[in-house]
């Protein structure tokens, strides 16, 4: 038999199950069954699976969405882009827009607190991807995701877009912020902040 000429015998697939065959059919079928199960389990009792709401949106609203947001709680702006660093109440809402090739705005966000985190495409597919935290989330034009998160260390976290979405792709980075409690770069304690370096630097 090969692949150009047709088998001798045309009945060639019936012949009774070989111990070994059987056994190694046998070891994935238990495999798979038991990576079936895995799903719902970790999802429960695992931290890795987020339970997600999804909804249907168009880019127009849920770009306006997050420019309300922005438009209200935009604290500072950062890089030569001035991507606006949005600081939202606590617990709230926030939106982050994905687009070729940018995370838009730069989400500063409290320690401890829960928020209801909005992700959506502007164009094409690309991915949320959290580092050093290993959190990765498909972000799909007109969808939007919302995951409930709290983040639990403060830092200075780096988002990375983890689906190829053009030539672009490899600068679709960005910040995320998380700071203590009444803590942050903001409007006061930005100037605060100045004052403090200045004075340790025994400036006047
Ligand atoms: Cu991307």
């Amino acid at each position: 038999m090969s692949s150009i000429l047709p088998p001798s015998t045309r009945v060639w697939w019936n012949q009774p199950l070989d111990r070994v065959e059987g056994t190694w059919i046998a070891i994935a079928l238990i495999w798979c069954l038991a990576m079936f199960f895995m799903m719902p389990y970790w999802h429960i009792f695992g931290k890795q699976n987020l339970s997600n709401e999804a909804y249907r949106v168009t880019a127009e609203a849920y770009g306006k969405k997050t420019q309300e947001m922005v438009d209200k709680f935009t604290v500072r702006t950062e890089t030569e882009l001035k991507v606006p660093v949005v600081r939202p109440p606590a617990g709230g809402d926030v939106y982050l827009i994905a687009r070729m090739w940018q995370w838009w705005p730069i989400l500063e966000l409290e320690k401890g607190q829960a928020y209801r985190l909005h992700l959506s495409s502007m164009d094409y597919m690309h991915s949320f991807s959290l580092q050093p935290e290993n959190l990765n989330i498909q972000v799909v034009p007109g969808y939007e995701g919302v995951y409930t998160i709290t983040p639990t260390r403060a830092g200075k976290y780096s988002v990375v877009c983890n689906e190829f979405c053009g030539i672009g792709h490899h600068t679709m980075v960005s910040n995320l912020y998380v700071v203590e409690k009444g803590q942050g770069r903001t409007g006061d304690d930005g100037a605060k902040d100045k004052v403090e370096r200045k004075n340790e630097r025994g400036e006047k």
